[in-house]
């Protein structure tokens, strides 16, 4: 029996943030633009993992815990459409260090765990609606919503009941930001 899951690792929105950002959202398109990702379902991917071993998890989770990497602030800011993934998505003008740091700690860590990476340029997004394969009216701005990261955590998606869920398996802290 196979007990491989499918994995990635994420950055979680706070609740207050997935309610301003679902409130705008629902303004902000219309219904034939895509369909909404749930509120819960609201994330910043740092690495996907695939499907993986009960054994490469462990392994994956053991790499994880070792992370020493500050916290972080990002401006949510930016707003783009991809359609050919027929994504519409969040992100932010200028991703601080710290982010990319840690999302190029765990897709290398990954990468070495024999977990495909994809060769394109690492573009920090939180998905906003998928099969948005049409020209869609990309808004001017967005309030520019500031996120702190205090933590990271490794996501399970399943498919269940005809919606996609995710399950949040473990999460690992990141250190007090530098203020300096
Ligand atoms: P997306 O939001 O841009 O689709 C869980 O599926 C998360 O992993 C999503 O945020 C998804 O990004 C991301 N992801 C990255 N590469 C993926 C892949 N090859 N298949 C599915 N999801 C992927």
């Amino acid at each position: 029996m196979s007990s491989s899951r499918r994995l990635f690792f994420a950055l979680s929105l706070p609740d207050a943030l997935q309610q301003q950002v679902i409130r705008w959202r629902a303004e902000a398109f219309k219904p034939e633009d895509g369909r909404p990702v749930a509120a819960a379902n609201l994330h910043l991917t740092l690495a996907f993992l695939g499907e993986v071993s009960a054994q490469k998890e462990q392994a994956l989770k053991t790499q994880a815990g070792r992370i020493a990497q500050t916290g972080f602030s990002l401006n949510l800011d930016d707003l783009g459409h991809w359609p050919r993934p027929g994504v519409v998505w969040l992100g932010s003008k200028r991703p601080p260090r710290a982010l990319l740091q840690l999302a190029e700690l765990l897709r290398s860590q990954a990468a070495r765990s024999g977990c495909y990476q994809s060769p394109l340029p690492f573009h920090p997004h939180i998905t906003l609606l998928r099969a948005a394969t049409q020209p869609v009216a990309i808004p001017p701005g967005t309030p520019g919503w500031p996120f702190n990261a205090n933590h990271f955590s490794l996501y399970q998606s399943s498919f269940e009941q005809g919606r996609t869920r995710y399950h949040e398996l473990a999460q690992w802290p990141l250190g007090p930001q530098d203020k300096s």
